[in-house]
């Protein structure tokens, strides 16, 4: 977006817009909340009077949001649950619209929590004593499934590789331990070594197909893989609005590529500039590798991804412009 765009916009809005650009806030859920949040602050900051600035003030707020990052489907889903309720609202005053997207945001936001929590509930049912349970990246909805089997006196394990190059996986380890669940970190080279001994695999999701295909962090669908070949069950726990309605109608999900400084160091590039480094963020593991997708409405198989997406969001809701065809072309 120009800077035009950006002259207007407050500077906490800015500031979570930069913060989830450069993963300080990050975690596909937390990036959804963010942006829910976000969009508040920004309505709530608005000073102008006329009701079609406002709603072109919130549609910039809205780009320069996802903008961002571009492969969690969560935030534009969560953009998108507000601006939707925002452009069906009768635009009486911007005091009324003002408060729609203040109300409509805080509800995404209690929803998005409300919807981890319940996760955690159904996917702790699947951990038993004994369990030896291996995770990948650090995943909020993951988090709370071993945190709530805990809570309930289950006594398992947990593996959390480390997950390079960011290392999200000392996260998990930290969030675990704190919490007096008995987790080892391993490098991300050991999954294979260790799956033998592994029961049962969760991760959680940036973006989940219509086909049922999980967009998560990079080397996810090598730990499914892995899994796969041990026959040890792989779960992924993941909210709804982690679903991508516009998979139904087509679109691809992209994936994100990062700085080389996150795989080597700024000096080492310095020192050798003609160095190649590919860094994607996410990849794509394909239904057939994924026993379940544990959501807050229950535990689906992941072939049952278009129903979530249809029940969920509607059959006529992808922003598809509906238009009938040249009358050359009618049959
Ligand atoms: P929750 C993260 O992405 C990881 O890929 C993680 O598995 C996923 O979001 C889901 O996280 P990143 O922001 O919403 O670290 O379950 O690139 O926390």
């Amino acid at each position: 977006m120009g800077e035009a765009g950006l002259s207007n916009i407050p500077d906490e809005v800015l500031v979570i817009a930069d913060d989830i650009r450069e993963m300080r806030i990050r975690g596909a859920g937390r990036i959804a909340r963010a942006a829910a949040k976000a969009m508040k602050i920004a309505a709530e900051k608005y000073s102008g009077v006329d009701a079609d600035d406002f709603l072109s003030f919130m549609e910039n707020v809205s780009k320069l949001l996802l903008s961002t990052r571009p492969t969690a489907v969560s935030l534009p889903n969560a953009v998108s649950y507000v601006m939707r309720r925002l452009k069906s609202a009768k635009a009486i005053s911007v005091d009324y619209l003002r408060k729609v997207v203040i109300e409509v945001a805080d509800e995404f936001i209690q929803m998005s929590n409300i919807a981890v929590g319940t996760i955690g509930e159904i996917g702790s049912r699947l951990i038993e004593d004994g369990d030896v349970v291996l995770t990948h990246c650090h995943s909020t909805a993951v988090v709370s499934v071993l945190k709530k089997a805990k809570d309930k006196g289950r006594e398992f394990k947990v593996y959390a590789d480390e997950t390079r190059p960011r290392f999200q996986g000392r996260i998990t380890y930290r969030d675990l331990s704190s919490y007096g669940i008995d987790v080892t970190l391993i490098p991300d080279s050991a999954v294979a070594s260790v799956m033998r001994k592994v029961d049962k695999v969760f991760v959680g999701a940036d973006a989940i197909a219509s086909n049922g295909a999980v967009v998560n962090k990079i080397g996810t669908s090598q730990v499914a893989l892995v899994a796969y070949k041990y026959s040890v069950p792989f779960y992924v726990a993941a909210e709804t609005y982690k679903f991508s309605p516009m998979t139904l109608i087509g679109e691809l999900i992209v994936i994100e590529e990062r700085s080389p400084a996150e795989i080597v160091s700024r000096e080492w590039l310095d020192k050798h500039p003609n160095i190649r480094v590919f860094n994607p963020v996410f990849d794509v593991t394909p239904p057939e590798y994924i026993t379940a997708i544990i959501t807050e409405i229950g535990i689906i198989p992941p072939h049952t991804a278009s129903l979530i997406l249809t029940e969920v969001f509607g059959a006529k809701s992808y922003g598809v412009e509906e238009k009938p065809v040249e009358e050359s072309e009618q049959v």
